[in-house]
């Protein structure tokens, strides 16, 4: 037997066996296939199929046009039509095909209707140079019906996350069209900060996979990039006023490094998906790297009254610190456009800084006593001032408010530790004291465990803690953390999707939307599309696979 009669007999048989299984079947109210994630605040699908002919199908703009819309039609063409059809339109002659879709067609008792385009309406102006912020609107309203489709938002953020809506919304039947079902969705964000940590410090990640996260980010409407750019090990951020900072302090200068244009192209790709870049410079701690190229940064620590060569946090008792922050930062002000700058001030040790007698003595000075807190208060506080000074908000860890630092009202503050066995007591601390809070304690994806921790992710609410609505009202969002002591090129997508998408579910849906067990074969169906779209997206349930994942 050659192989096309051996597909054509396979192609019968299926044809048969689906059309049996069809006719026993009630035909369903919602689709099994092509269901979005994150689910929508509003979601209502008919059974009623309208079919897309890949070749003439177009997005149509009416009213405001940008280059913003103009390039997220050309990605979201290709994301809509990357699916499996062509792999089963090798299967069987064309006439087949075609008897399958008429087939298919009588049992429903009508035609399909044919859609020809989406109709894309954007009210604000969306021309020029704009970036995301906390305050876009990114709500959008899509309606697909009897052949016609139309998105609607109210600026363009709105529409990008509708147009990815809409894409997912396109699947395959088993005659390989392409098909929308009848679909009516309203939709908006639960909360305005739905981030994800990477940690380019530990390990370096090459740009083509930081901009490939970027879209599994907007695959999944996370809208925060929140990177780490730099830690103890290394300093892979080229500066332009301070290149030595790099040249010394990063693993392989020259390669594993982020030029001031690679930075460029990283944030110009978000914007363009409705991303913010927001860069996070920690110190006083987790700031080893930075001694390699800007000697007399961090304290000297001592023991038994000599230098023992190791360094502790930056050194807050020299004028040239701050001199030194304020010009970094003057720059990574005018690289990083975003509203807000992570300062970090986390996981600060004292026993260096309490080793060293030339801070003994400026602790004394300034009052202090043996408080070491209050001298990272003072440190962060000056560093505070400087970012206030280039008119920028800034992001936090929560032990910089522990330790009782003025900060201005609109700083965020992340929360990251559990304190009393709970992350809940701090997110009621914070927002007790009235800061805007960001949850990331229960998120740590680089925490690696076997089995299906998607759901503890999934069950994590930011609003599971004793707080007045004032308190919750606080809450801008979440952010999944990939810290990268043990994550580099080699894994950091699978470790980060699907179980990412958990993440982005909770921060985008409605708070009800939280049963693991409808959200599983949703799940199952991004995991395999974020797969189809060129993402390395691991497995989540104990078995299954995807039509395309050896395609
Ligand atoms: N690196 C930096 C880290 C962590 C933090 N800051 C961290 C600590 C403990 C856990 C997860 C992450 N690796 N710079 C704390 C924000 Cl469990």
């Amino acid at each position: 037997m050659t192989g096309g009669t051996m597909k054509m007999l396979l192609f019968l048989f299926w044809g048969f066996l689906f059309s049996a299984v069809s006719q026993a079947q009630e035909i369903p109210t919602a689709p099994s296939r092509g269901q979005p994630w994150p689910m929508p605040m509003s979601y209502k699908a008919g059974g009623q199929l309208n079919t897309i002919d890949a070749a003439t199908f177009r997005f149509a703009t009416q009213g405001n046009d940008c280059d913003i819309l103009r390039e997220a039609y050309i990605r979201y063409r290709e994301a809509a039509f990357k699916q499996h059809s062509e792999r089963l339109l090798v299967v069987g002659p064309l006439r087949f095909r075609q008897n399958n879709l008429r087939f298919m067609q009588q049992l429903r008792g009508q035609e399909n209707a044919l859609l020809q385009q989406l109709s894309v309406q954007v009210s604000t102006p969306c021309e020029g140079r704009i970036y995301p912020s906390l305050e876009s609107d990114e709500s959008y309203a899509l309606d697909v019906s009897g052949g016609q489709a139309t998105l609607k938002a109210q600026e363009v953020w709105g529409a990008l996350w509708g147009l990815e809506t809409f894409v997912q919304l396109v699947y395959t039947t088993n005659s390989g069209e392409f098909v929308v079902n009848d679909t009516s969705i309203t939709d908006k964000p639960r909360f305005v900060h739905r981030g994800m940590l990477l940690d380019t410090g530990r390990h370096f990640l090459p740009k083509r996979t930081l901009l490939q996260n970027l879209d599994a980010m907007a695959q999944n409407k996370l809208n925060v990039f929140h990177w780490h750019i730099v830690d103890d090990p290394s300093f892979p951020y080229e500066s332009r006023a301070f290149p030595e900072l790099s040249n010394k302090g990063s693993f392989y200068p020259g390669s594993h490094i982020y030029t001031p244009s690679d930075i460029q192209e990283i944030i110009e790709f978000a914007r363009l998906r409705g991303i913010r870049v927001m860069a996070e410079f920690d110190t006083p701690g987790h700031a080893r790297s930075w001694e390699e190229g800007q000697k007399g940064f961090l304290s000297e620590c001592y023991s038994g009254g000599t230098r023992n060569g190791m360094y502790g946090p930056a050194d807050p008792t020299k004028n040239s610190t701050f001199t030194f922050l304020k010009e970094f930062f003057t720059e990574v002000a005018s690289v990083f456009p975003d509203q807000y700058i992570h300062v970090g001030g986390d996981e600060v040790n004292f026993t260096c800084w309490q080793s060293n007698p030339a801070v003994g003595d400026f602790m004394q000075k300034m009052g202090f006593g043996d408080n070491y807190a209050k001298l990272e208060e003072y440190y962060m506080q000056n560093l505070l001032d400087i970012i206030n000074s280039l008119g920028r908000g800034y992001m936090i860890w929560q032990e910089v408010i522990d330790n009782g630092a003025k900060v201005r009202e609109d700083t965020v503050v992340g929360v990251w530790k559990w304190r009393n066995f709970s992350w809940s007591d701090e997110m009621a601390r914070m927002t007790e004291q009235g800061y805007k809070v960001v949850l990331s304690a229960c998120w740590y994806l680089s925490r690696i465990s076997y089995g299906e921790d998607w759901k503890t992710y999934y069950a994590c609410d930011p609003y599971s803690f004793k707080g007045t609505d004032a308190q919750k009202s606080l809450v801008m969002g979440g952010e999944l953390a990939m810290w990268g002591e043990y994550v580099d090129d080699t894994n950091v997508l699978p470790l980060s999707w699907p179980r990412g998408s958990a993440v982005a579910e909770r921060l985008w849906s409605p708070q009800d939307v939280n049963s693991p067990v409808l959200a599983e074969p949703r799940l199952v169906e991004q995991r395999c599309r974020m797969v189809r779209r060129g993402i390395p997206a691991q497995p989540i349930s104990g078995a299954g696979g995807c039509p395309e994942e050896f395609g």
